[in-house]
């Protein structure tokens, strides 16, 4: 990497601009204004306006203790839509508050307010908050800080200072541009132009320099640092100069501690980390980029600084090597290194034997276009699905015709098994398997019924990695692999000890994984892929869990001004 005098000088000049460092606690917080506003940013040379909450981006971090609920009023002080979703918050009983535009809610309209109730169960850690409504997530997104309920309370070392560090993607046009271009070619998305660390692209890319983010540290000391992958569209590879870390939480719960040189972390996950500030008193990159391995990605690097507080003013830091765009096995080998915590007051109950057995492939598709002038494979339009089946998004919420008993809505058969059995990951899957059916198919299960699903990746059109992520629970991921899932094989390897307890799983290109959870949260809950193209082709269906018996067993109602179409 050739440093010239320039670029040294400019280092310098290198300022603490939208950088949060909390030193131990901070003030937790039972209510919130979220002011959904059209902001004026400037990024790479040029300016566009964005929507952003309270003119922030990324917008504020949620502070709170362990099992708290909170109150967040959405103004929608903009021009366009809005729902906002609070990802891995599980709100018991309580689906009113998830988010997701036309599965759980209408839009909040423009000039209109929704008051969400966020109930916080056993979430612990680091969870994160985006909108949920087109693809306004690329700057509606922060972080949400789940403390423990006693400051000693920490399972490791009790952290010097905290950092937010919040991982995003930054289009110079307009993303509902992108989006709705790519909607009607039946292409794919234009590339974005920059990745962002705490909203800075970095020194590497134009107009950059003077904002990167740049965290300041005392030798000796440790810092947590809390990871939030809000990218839209592809796994990232991160990586500290200089530095081994170690991860100690994920997906708002702990892990058992590792060291590692590098993090892989997928669209909708976060990685809590601990960063020893042990070296050479210096400056160091922090860096990450796209792991890829089909189609367009944007293959650009964005870089922050850790500095020491003791270091020379100038010097240069060398840019960490990053695993390959296509390293597969340091994507999916890092997550599954990922084992829960025993902790007493934290029990780990893995369901044996899941009285639901699903079995669910994900594939990328096509189907035809009109004039046959479309952008994607052959001329055809671009589609994904889950079981074969294209998610066709309803006019009003599933959950409010559910409620209600609104029929004409939704169907409740959403197969369990794909309908048609092939060799999923063969090299050249027929052109024939690609083509989807298109519904909107809800699949029932019953209160407190164990769930077992093995998510099988399919070469369909392209093999590519698929971030799933189930609203409303934490499932245990028990086993992944390459290939076909294999039914007497597999299970065997199975980790029904101490497996990680997440919301967002990425399974990995033309292959499988499986995870399993207890039905123990009625509402109506999405399971989609995480990344936003995926969503926008159709990758996402949705479980009703039934009501118990007991009142403590079923849905609240809605509350008096939930958004209606
Ligand atoms: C962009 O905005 C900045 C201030 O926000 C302003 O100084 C600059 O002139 C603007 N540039 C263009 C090209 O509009
Ligand atoms: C919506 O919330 C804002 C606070 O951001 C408040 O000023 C306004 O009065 C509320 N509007 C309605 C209709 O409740
Ligand atoms: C997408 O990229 C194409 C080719 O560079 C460009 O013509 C088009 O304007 C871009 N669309 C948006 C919404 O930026
Ligand atoms: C064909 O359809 C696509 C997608 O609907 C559209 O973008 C394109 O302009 C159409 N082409 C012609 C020649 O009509
Ligand atoms: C980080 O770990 C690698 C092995 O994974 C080791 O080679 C390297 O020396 C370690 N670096 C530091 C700074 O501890
Ligand atoms: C991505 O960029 C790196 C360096 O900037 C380059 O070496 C590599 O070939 C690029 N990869 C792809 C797939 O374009
Ligand atoms: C990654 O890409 C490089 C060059 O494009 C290629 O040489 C290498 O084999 C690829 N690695 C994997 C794991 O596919
Ligand atoms: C499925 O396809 C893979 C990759 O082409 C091949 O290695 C495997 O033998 C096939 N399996 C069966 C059962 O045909
Ligand atoms: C998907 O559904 C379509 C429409 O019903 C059907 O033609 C096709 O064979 C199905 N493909 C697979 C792989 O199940
Ligand atoms: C799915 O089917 C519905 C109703 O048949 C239709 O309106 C819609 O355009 C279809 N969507 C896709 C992506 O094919
Ligand atoms: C759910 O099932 C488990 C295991 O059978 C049982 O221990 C638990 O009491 C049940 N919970 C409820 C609320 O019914
Ligand atoms: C906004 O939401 C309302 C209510 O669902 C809907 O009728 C309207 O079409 C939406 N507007 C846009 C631009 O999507
Ligand atoms: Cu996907």
């Amino acid at each position: 990497m050739g440093t010239t005098k320039t670029l040294i000088l400019q280092f310098s000049a290198v300022f603490l601009l939208h950088s949060e460092v909390i030193y131990s606690y901070a003030m937790t917080h039972h209510h919130y204004n979220f002011d959904v506003v059209e902001t004026p940013y400037n990024r790479l040379c040029s300016n566009k306006t964005i929507l952003t909450v309270n003119g922030q981006f990324p917008g504020p971090t949620i502070y709170v203790t362990e099992g708290d609920t909170i109150v967040v009023v959405v103004a929608n002080k903009a021009t366009q839509n809005i729902t906002i979703h609070w990802h891995g918050v599980k709100q018991p009983r309580y689906p009113w508050s998830d988010g997701p535009e036309y599965i759980t809610q209408c839009p909040i309209r423009p000039g209109t307010n929704f008051s969400q109730k966020i109930e916080f169960s056993d979430e612990i850690g680091t969870l994160w908050w985006h909108a949920h409504s087109d693809w306004s997530r690329a700057t509606v997104h922060g972080a949400v800080i789940i403390y423990p309920k006693k400051k000693d309370d920490y399972p490791y070392h009790v952290p010097y200072a905290q950092i937010p560090i919040i991982l995003g993607e930054w289009w110079k046009s307009d993303v509902q541009a992108v989006l709705s271009e790519f909607l009607e070619n039946g292409g794919e998305p234009n590339n974005s132009d920059a990745f962002l660390i705490n909203g800075q692209p970095g020194y590497l890319y134009p107009c950059s320099t003077q904002d990167t983010f740049k965290l300041t540290v005392d030798h000796g000391k440790r810092y947590l640092i809390r990871m939030v992958n809000a990218v839209m569209n592809t796994i990232m590879f991160f990586k500290i100069g200089g530095h081994n870390v170690t991860i100690v939480g994920s997906d708002g719960a702990y892990l058992k501690p590792f060291t590692s040189d590098y993090i892989a972390i997928s669209p909708g996950q976060t990685i809590d980390f601990l960063l020893l500030a042990d070296q050479n008193p210096s400056r160091y990159y922090m860096a990450a980029r796209a792991y890829a391995v089909a189609g367009n990605f944007d293959n650009t690097t964005t870089t922050a600084l850790i500095e020491y507080r003791s270091a020379a003013p100038d010097t240069p830091p060398p840019l960490p090597p990053l695993p390959e765009s296509n390293d597969t096995l340091a994507s999916a080998d890092f997550t599954a290194k990922f084992k829960i915590l025993t902790q007493r007051n934290r029990p780990i109950n893995v369901p044996l034997n899941p009285s639901n057995k699903l079995f669910f492939t994900l594939s990328m598709n096509t189907i035809p276009c009109s004039n046959s002038t479309c952008l994607g494979p052959f001329g055809d339009r671009f589609s994904a699905s889950v079981n074969n089946q294209t998610f066709n998004l309803p006019r009003i919420s599933i959950l409010e015709a559910y409620y209600k008993g609104i029929n004409g809505v939704y169907g409740g058969d959403f197969p369990g098994r794909p309908p048609l059995a092939f060799n999923y990951t063969e090299a050249i899957v027929p052109r024939a398997l690609w083509v989807p059916d298109n519904s909107t198919k809800v699949r029932y299960l019953d209160y407190n019924s164990t769930v077992e699903i093995v998510f099988q990746g399919t070469n369909a059109v392209r093999g590519v990695d698929h971030p799933m992520h189930l609203h409303g629970y934490s499932f245990y991921v028990v086993g992944r692999g390459f290939g076909n899932f294999d039914v007497k094989r597999d299970p065997r390897n199975y980790n029904l000890v101490d497996p990680p307890l997440m919301n967002t799983i990425a399974v990995p290109v033309n292959g499988w994984t499986t995870i399993r959870f207890r039905a123990d949260n009625p509402g109506v809950w999405l399971l989609h892929c995480h990344l936003e193209r995926h969503i926008s082709w159709g990758m996402m269906m949705v479980f009703i869990i039934k009501n118990g018996k007991t009142p403590a067993a079923k849905m609240d109602p809605p509350p008096p001004d939930f958004p209606r179409c």
